[in-house]
């Protein structure tokens, strides 16, 4: 893997001076990906599934490739792959057709303070209304979820696990086939949220046995507004819609209506049909590379940046053993949200706040946190320019007295 070559494929960094380590956020996208959405544009533009002529056919098709793509991607069957606008409108579907239909105050759902806000709160909403209880794991003294916690709030009562592949905020990997393994024991289901894992690690669905998985386009160099909620057959099968409209339904009688088969039950309205044609390309292109070789990558900027982040004084990194590219950092006595101006002066794109992942901030103890990550098209120049950034903005903060 070559990232100097492969930061040509990315129109956004023809500006050399840019220094983007904001993927966790969004990645960027490649050009295979750009022009594949022009072509769906300028040849075809048409809507899916509904014209019998020719343009609507073709477009139907490729609408339709890239979810073979996608369920070759993680290995799931065609009908389990439900086109989404993103992760979080996948989560949000388990939690509300799921979770609002099948819990009751007796029932447990276990989450954890590593969670996006678009895992936990679904969850929080289904367990005010169906009174089912929200419990946490207990996170180790690194802020990780173990199996040892785990099985410490794992009951005959728990009735969903949902948590995190990857941390956003951490960067730590769960043990997720374990965490499954013994929730299906206790008969319970466990929605995976895949958004920070799905363009950094192969993923297995049959092989890791999860009963939902989600994940965004977006964030793995594909367009905007698309994701992808995968669900055992079986499950969605069972499941109610949460939208209704056009394209999903069968037969329409005055007061009722039957609905499509899986997946297109949960795909009313027009489609994100661009979204999903270029996120079967941003697949390609990932796949042309190998996610094995851009996860050694990521953990190699990762190591390095942290081994010279520790030879600067003043500088406290919140999660040194993760396994990937994520650095959480402050600098000592400086707010995050003025720091992360300072490199915004150095072209360096970075993300400073909660990273819409409030529980894992206090826990941390902190009111925000700096946040870089890697990607395919970092390299150790960027690890440098960054690590001497920090440096001037520690001095220059320290100099006017902070
Ligand atoms: N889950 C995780 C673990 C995430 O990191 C994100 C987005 C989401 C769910 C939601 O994805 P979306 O595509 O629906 O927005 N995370 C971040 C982030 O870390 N910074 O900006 C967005």
């Amino acid at each position: 893997m070559d990232p100097y070559k492969l930061k040509k494929d990315f129109p956004v960094l023809d500006d050399e001076t840019l220094i983007y380590l904001d993927t966790a956020a969004s990645s960027l996208k490649p050009k295979q990906v750009i022009k594949k959405l022009d072509e769906y544009y300028e040849k075809y533009s048409v809507n899916v599934h509904r014209g019998v002529y020719n343009l609507s056919y073709v477009a139907t098709e490729m609408y339709e490739d890239s979810r073979n793509k996608v369920s070759a991607f993680i290995n799931a069957d065609f009908n389990e792959i439900i086109f989404t606008r993103g992760a979080s409108s996948a989560l949000n579907l388990v939690a509300t057709s799921y979770g609002l239909n099948n819990l009751s105050s007796t029932d447990e759902i276990i989450v954890s303070e590593l969670e996006h806000h678009s895992q936990v709160l679904p969850w929080q909403n289904v367990s005010n209304i169906t009174k089912a209880k929200l419990v946490y794991v207990p996170l180790n003294k690194e802020g990780r979820i173990t199996i040892e916690n785990f099985k410490k709030v794992l009951n005959e009562n728990t009735k969903v696990v949902a948590l995190n592949y990857i941390s956003n905020v951490m960067g730590y990997i769960a043990p997720i086939k374990e965490i499954i393994k013994l929730s299906h024991e206790v008969g319970a289901i466990v929605s995976v949220d895949a958004a920070q894992a799905a363009p950094h690690k192969r993923i297995d669905v049959k092989d890791l046995d999860c009963d939902f998985l989600s994940f965004s386009g977006h964030k793995m160099l594909g367009p905007t507004g698309i994701g992808v909620l995968y669900g055992k057959s079986k499950l969605l099968d069972e499941m109610p819609p949460i939208e209704f409209g056009g394209d999903m339904n069968d037969n329409v009688d005055l007061y009722e209506a039957s609905w499509k088969e899986i997946p297109y039950k949960f795909e009313t309205g027009t489609p994100g049909i661009a979204g999903a044609i270029g996120l079967g390309a941003a697949i390609d292109y990932i796949e042309s590379i190998g996610l094995e070789e851009i996860a050694i990558h990521e953990k190699e900027l990762k190591d390095y940046t942290i081994k010279k982040l520790e030879e600067l004084k003043d500088i406290t990194v919140y999660n040194k053993t993760a396994e990937t590219g994520i650095i959480t950092f402050n600098i000592d006595g400086v707010h995050p949200h003025d720091a992360v101006t300072f490199f915004d002066g150095d072209n360096i794109c970075m993300r400073a706040g909660h990273h819409c992942a409030q529980l894992i901030i206090k826990w941390l103890e902190v009111v925000a946190t700096l946040r870089v990550s890697f990607y395919l098209y970092n390299t150790v120049e960027d690890c440098d320019k960054f690590v001497e950034s920090v440096k001037n903005a520690r001095d220059f903060f320290k100099s006017v007295g902070f």
